[in-house]
């Protein structure tokens, strides 16, 4: 058998959002996505009230996406799955109009000090400018929310996107792995303009980076891509994708920013992920004061399975 990277480690990421966001399709998204499957899912399970565990290999690390329900009479759980999160993911409506929704969610992970991504979904349903909806949930962000996408337009439809951090363009296909493609000419500009808007926010942690721009300097694409990861990981961006679970569309590239390598063991504070190293929690021993010890040993042991 293959031996694993980080063979004691799991990583917990808590799944949020509003009801209907579609935390549940994602997270099937994802175990599909890592065990080599089209990542697309068309049908999710319902509603869930109850915090549930699932448990995924990629790339030689081990996850345990928590679901966490969204409904407000639920938060309560949340609570509990939260603080023992070493990453949350917030998934998001692409409709601007919903963006106060998220507000509760985003207060939540950042008095828990959990480093978390936004995930806006459903991107097949997008008709609004994902500009827009950016404007919309900074205000009710305290960290900043760095795009590292803007989505190519094709028609009425998102048909595929720009990641700003590899430069590169990517159509959408349905089930499988987007395919590159030249960026649209027309998009050139708007382009170049998010991509340095984006170093800018980068550039703000990272003074390195901050004198290459001021000296004009393009900056190396594995530092950016490295800076944007690890930058999340410290909770000092929240860093925004979007996607379809319906089809697997930008579900892979949250697995890879999930990766373990870039994180930092924040010792004592923030995110458990120093309670993460093998089997430190116990069930019975308390990780926390406020019992989230069962949290923590439900999410190992469904590592084991
Ligand atoms: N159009 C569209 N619908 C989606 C997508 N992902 C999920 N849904 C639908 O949204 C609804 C809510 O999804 P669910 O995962 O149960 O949301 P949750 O309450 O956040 O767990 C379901 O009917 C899903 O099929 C997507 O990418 N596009
Ligand atoms: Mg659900």
């Amino acid at each position: 058998m293959a031996e694993s990277k980080s063979a004691n480690i799991v990583r917990a990421i808590a799944v949020v959002g509003p009801t209907g966001a579609g935390k549940t399709a994602l997270i099937q998204a994802l175990a599909s996505a890592a065990s080599g499957g089209s990542g697309a899912v068309s049908n999710a399970a319902g509603q869930s009230a109850e915090t549930s565990f699932t448990a995924i290999d990629f790339m030689g690390d081990h996850y345990v996406l928590i679901d966490a329900p969204g409904a407000v009479d639920f938060q309560a759980d949340a609570d509990f799955a939260l603080p023992a999160a070493d990453l949350a993911i917030i998934v998001a409506d692409p409709d601007p109009d919903k963006a106060i929704l998220l507000q509760p969610f985003l207060k939540q992970v950042e008095d828990h000090g959990v480093p978390h991504a936004i995930f806006i979904n459903k991107i097949d349903t997008a008709r609004g400018r994902i500009r827009d909806l950016l404007e919309a949930l900074q205000p009710v962000s305290a960290t900043p929310l760095v795009a590292r996408q803007i989505p190519i337009w094709e028609g009425e439809k998102v048909a595929g996107f720009v990641d700003l951090a590899l430069e590169r363009a990517f159509h959408y296909e349905q089930g499988k792995p987007s395919q590159v493609i030249d960026l649209p000419k027309d998009m050139a500009a708007r382009e170049s303009e998010a991509r340095f808007h984006m170093l800018e926010q980068l550039a703000d942690f990272d003074d390195a980076l901050m004198e290459q721009l001021l000296s004009d300097i393009t900056p190396d694409r594995d530092q950016v891509f490295a800076d944007l990861v690890k930058e999340m990981h410290e909770g000092l961006i929240a860093p925004v994708f979007f996607g379809a679970t319906a089809y697997g569309n930008g579900v892979r590239r949250l697995l890879k920013i999930a990766a373990p390598r870039y994180a930092r063991a924040k010792p004592g504070g923030g995110a458990a992920g120093a309670q993460w190293r093998g089997r430190v929690c116990d069930e019975g021993q308390p990780c926390r004061p406020s019992g989230q010890a069962c949290v923590l040993a439900r999410a190992g042991r469904a590592a084991e399975r």
